[in-house]
């Protein structure tokens, strides 16, 4: 089954945003296999942000993902990728639709909310760079047969 990362930002956290968050993913029918509250170090940040590192915006984003603890997450189901990220909304909270995560709780794009995996490439990067191995948990949900 596929797996992806997602991340409440601190502005998330800070908010009270993750019992929200974690909820809408788990009402969906997804399955949580990892999760640890935790505060990025300068370093992380740069590894997990580095397709941006020529950004103007780079200093200001690892700025602000370290600026105070995370939640971070790994949740997995059928087409959990792309469908994480619909339920995120877009990029920038003012083009994000309502229903979705930005667009019900996010106003700007420096600070929106969640970060979620973009691709099955990064989905595997992303939870490696993140959890280890045994930060996993992998069982089988009495739901899952009302919901496959
Ligand atoms: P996403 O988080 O939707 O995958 P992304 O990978 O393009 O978006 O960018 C990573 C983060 O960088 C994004 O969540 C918020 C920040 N960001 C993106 N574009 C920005 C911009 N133009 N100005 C400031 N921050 C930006
Ligand atoms: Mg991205």
């Amino acid at each position: 089954m596929e797996k992806t990362f997602l991340m409440v930002k601190p502005d998330g956290v800070q908010r009270n945003l993750v019992g929200e968050i974690v909820n809408r993913f788990e009402r969906k029918g997804y399955r949580l296999a990892g999760a640890k509250l935790m505060q990025i170090s300068d370093d992380l940040a740069k590894e997990h942000y580095g397709e941006h590192k020529e950004r103007p915006f780079f200093g200001e984003l690892v700025d602000f993902i370290t600026s105070g603890p995370v939640f971070a997450m790994v949740w997995e189901g059928e087409n959990v990728i792309a469908t994480a990220r619909e339920m995120m909304g877009k990029t920038n909270p003012s083009d994000a639709a309502p229903g979705t995560i930005r667009g019900d709780f996010g106003v700007t794009v420096g600070k929106n909310v969640i970060h979620g995996s973009d691709s099955p490439e990064s989905a595997e990067r992303e939870i490696n760079l993140f959890f280890e191995t045994s930060e996993l948990v992998t069982y089988t949900k009495q739901d899952s047969a009302w919901i496959y």
